[in-house]
């Protein structure tokens, strides 16, 4: 057993019983048949199948995303936050992921202290690696090197080698998202200022908050800029268990590999263009619109012509569509809140509320989109890019610095509740025909 802190103490009441309900829930309703499943399912990518078992957020394709309940808005006023108009500290959201509670200020700066300290054991071979690589090669590369380096430390995998109770297996896993998590700022500023600004590296300040110390080791000091930070990082945390980050950092998880294994496997999701890469590749769809044009500020009709250019083309609209959401994202949409707040005359804030008021119709015109509505990456990078963090290589990665807390919290839940290696059935093409008494 490692050091007892009275955050592990909560989680281990909490999740014993619960454990406990999923054994005695797969014993006695093991072979309940809770769904019927239809081949167009399987073949759109398994959409609306339910098949995993996630207890930090979930998602309504209405109402959006709730965190153990909580929708956005609801964060916003409920969890801590360092001044009454600033934004919740991701620490607080952590904290109710893993204990499905509310923090107090005590707890958020409990985990704030906790972060601070564990950042600074990152082993050399981290900077190392990233250093090895050509600074051409894309963040997401740098960012993910450095994770699987890292792995070197993992709690779990010695404990495993040791013969720990399986019962325990939370235990070290708790303990190398912690580590995990408190790192993942100071190497993706240390990317992000190896890349873009001469090595010029900023020591992180313990004093900071989490996400507060990001942008400021990225060199950012406005309380602004902070404020835009910790609300990024809260938002991008989690969005239930089948998004294609948190579900492989989870079935890689469940071959019992340690976490920095599993979440790299989540970031090499996310780094796709149709998952967490959309929000760089927004910008730069943005970017060629305003460099074709030239204008930071087209009519209505060339947005329409321009994005139906897009789809002719057989490219998709960056940014817009969700597998699950049927609305506007409420991540969109609080980001539009801050930036009208602070920023409403900024040209790229402008220029992504006009292809709002544009593109749905086009997508819907379509026939074919499920989801015309902007997603969270429509705005994430105009927001970040008008308060000068303008490279937008490294907006993937900042969402996976964010993605880090919830995929890892539940992580630790999927050892708690102890499930065990995942197994789909997979069928060749001349099974589906016989099934459907499918005619050539
Ligand atoms: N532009 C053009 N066509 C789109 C589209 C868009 N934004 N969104 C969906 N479509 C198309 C699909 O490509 C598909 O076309 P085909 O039948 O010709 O293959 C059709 O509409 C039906 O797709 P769907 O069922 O509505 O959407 P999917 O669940 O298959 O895909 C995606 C969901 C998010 C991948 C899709 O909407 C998309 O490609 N969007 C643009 C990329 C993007 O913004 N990705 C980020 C999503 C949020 C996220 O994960 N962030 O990390």
């Amino acid at each position: 057993m490692f050091y007892m802190d009275y955050i592990k103490d909560k989680l281990i009441t909490k999740g014993r019983p619960q454990a406990e309900i999923v054994k005695r829930i797969q014993k006695e309703y093991g072979d309940s048949v809770i769904q019927e499943t239809t081949l167009g399912q399987v073949f759109s990518g398994m959409k609306g199948v339910v098949s995993l078992l996630t207890c930090t957020s979930k998602l309504d394709p209405d109402e959006g995303i709730r965190f153990r309940g909580y929708s956005i808005p609801e964060l916003r006023e409920k969890l801590p936050k360092l001044s009454e108009d600033g934004e919740p500290l991701p620490e607080g959201l952590f904290y109710l992921m893993l204990l499905g509670e509310l923090p107090n200020d005590e707890d958020v700066k409990f985990l704030s202290d906790s972060w601070a300290k564990r950042a600074q054991d990152i082993p050399q071979h981290a900077f190392d690696v990233i250093n090895a690589l050509p600074k051409s090669s894309h963040p997401m590369i740098q960012f993910n090197s450095a994770i699987l380096a890292m792995s070197t430390e993992s709690h779990f995998r010695r404990a495993y080698l040791a013969g720990m109770d399986k019962r325990d297996y939370w235990d070290p896993m708790y303990e190398g998202v912690m580590d995990l998590i408190s790192r993942l700022p100071v190497i993706a500023a240390y990317i992000y200022r190896r890349v873009f600004h001469d090595e010029k590296y900023i020591d992180p300040d313990p004093s900071l908050d989490w996400a507060g110390n990001l942008a400021h080791m990225m060199g950012f000091e406005s309380e602004e800029v902070k404020r835009l930070m910790r609300l990024y990082m809260v938002i991008h945390a989690d969005h239930e268990g089948g998004n294609v980050s948190a579900h492989a950092t989870h079935l890689v998880g469940s071959a019992l590999s340690n976490p920095y294994y599993s979440f790299s496997a989540g970031m090499n999701g996310l780094a796709g263009p149709l998952h967490g890469m959309a929000n760089q590749n927004v910008m730069h769809w943005l970017q060629r619109l305003m460099d074709e044009l030239g204008t930071d500020a087209p009519t209505t009709e060339q947005v329409r012509e321009y994005a139906k250019a897009t789809l002719d083309s057989g490219r998709v609209i960056p940014g817009y569509g969700h597998a699950v959401l049927r609305k506007t994202d409420p991540r969109f949409a609080v980001q539009l809140d801050f930036a009208n707040k602070y920023i409403p005359e900024a040209p790229l804030i402008k220029l992504v509320k006009k292809i709002y008021d544009v593109v749905p119709d086009i997508l819907t015109e379509t026939g074919k989109v499920k989801n015309p509505w902007p997603n969270v990456d429509a705005i994430s990078g105009s927001l970040l890019s008008s308060y000068g963090i303008t490279e937008y290589p490294v907006y993937t990665m900042l969402f996976g610095v964010s993605r880090a807390l919830g995929v890892l919290t539940q992580l630790i839940w999927d050892r708690l509740y102890g499930l065990p290696i995942e197994r789909p059935k997979s069928q060749n093409l001349e099974w589906f025909k016989d099934k459907v008494g499918f005619k050539e």
